[in-house]
This record gives structure tokens, sequence and C-alpha cells, in this order.
């Protein structure tokens, strides 16, 4: 449950987020399939090398995405209810890579914001990645 003290310091930390969205993506991805490499099986399509244009694009959309989410943080359920669909019917994503993937994120969140993103920022965002995390996957039930 976020707390309204959460949900601005999301919205806060997004500020500074939302003007590198390619970037800060295509970072998580490469990321991810660098630290836990058997998150690359799901995409045998995409040319998986750091700045490739399909992991800039990917990345861009999945930071939109949470870009989204945050301007729905109340409502999370309704405003990802279309990802969840593709993620749980078509994607088969296993549910733990949600976890991986949140990881990531946060530790490009860390890097790039510094001081900015204090131990209260953690907090908020950890909540909130697995809030996100929780609606991508109930469609699994
Ligand atoms: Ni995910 C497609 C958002 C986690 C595998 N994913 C998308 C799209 C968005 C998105 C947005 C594009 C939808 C569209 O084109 O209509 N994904 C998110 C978000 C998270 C997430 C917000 C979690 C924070 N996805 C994951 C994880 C995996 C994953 C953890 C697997 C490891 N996603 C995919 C794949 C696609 C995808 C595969 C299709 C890519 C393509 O373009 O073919």
């Amino acid at each position: 449950m976020l707390t309204a003290e959460d949900k601005k310091l999301i919205q806060q930390g997004w500020e500074k987020a939302s003007s590198h969205q390619e970037d800060f993506g295509a970072e998580a991805l490469i990321r991810m399939f660098t630290a836990y490499p058997q998150t690359k099986t799901y995409f045998p399509h995409f040319d998986l090398s750091p700045g490739s244009d399909q992991i800039r694009g990917h990345g861009k959309k999945v930071l939109n995405a949470l870009g989204n989410a945050v301007k729905n943080l109340d409502n999370l359920s309704q405003a990802l209810s279309e990802l969840s669909n593709l993620h749980a019917y078509n994607l088969r994503v296993d549910p733990v890579n949600f976890k991986l993937l949140s990881q990531c994120i946060q530790v490009v969140l860390a890097a790039h914001m510094g001081k900015e993103y204090t131990p209260e920022m953690h907090a908020a965002f950890d909540k909130f990645l697995s809030a996100v995390s929780a609606v991508l996957a109930e469609k699994y039930r």
C-alpha cells in the first residue's frame, strides 16, 4: 500500500527519469540481460547488443508504461490492465522475472540520481515496482 508520502517521492523521482526514458530503459534492460541471462529467452527476435535500436525502443516503451503507472498510482490495476493481459496470455513471462527487471530499474535510478535517491525514495520505488509487478502478474491466477 503506497502512503501519501510514497506517492510524492515516486512522482518527484520520476520527474528525473521521464526525461531519460530511452537511456534509462535501455540501461535497465541491458543490466537485466547481463545479470540474469535467462531473461534473454523472451527476446529471441531482438538484437540484444547494448545500444541496439530494439533495446532502446523497448526500453523506452517499458519506461513509458511505468510513467503511465506513476500518473495512475491510485488505479494501477486499470492503468496496466492491457499490459497485464499481454504479459500473461501472449508473452507468458514467468512472474519471477518482474522482480529481476524491477531490481535493475532501481539500480539505474540509484546510479543516475545519486544522493537524490534517498533511502525513503528507494523504499517508495521498491513498493511501487512491486505493485506494478503484482498487477502484471495478476492474470496468471
Ligand atoms: Ni514487458 C513488451 C512493459 C516486464 C518481456 N513490456 C512490453 C511492452 C511494454 C512492456 C510497455 C510493449 C507492449 C506493446 O508493444 O504493446 N514489461 C513492461 C513493464 C514491465 C515488463 C512495465 C515491468 C516493470 N517484460 C517484462 C519482463 C519480461 C518482459 C520482466 C521478460 C523478462 N515485454 C516482454 C516481451 C515483450 C514485452 C518479450 C514483447 C517485445 C516485442 O516487442 O516483441
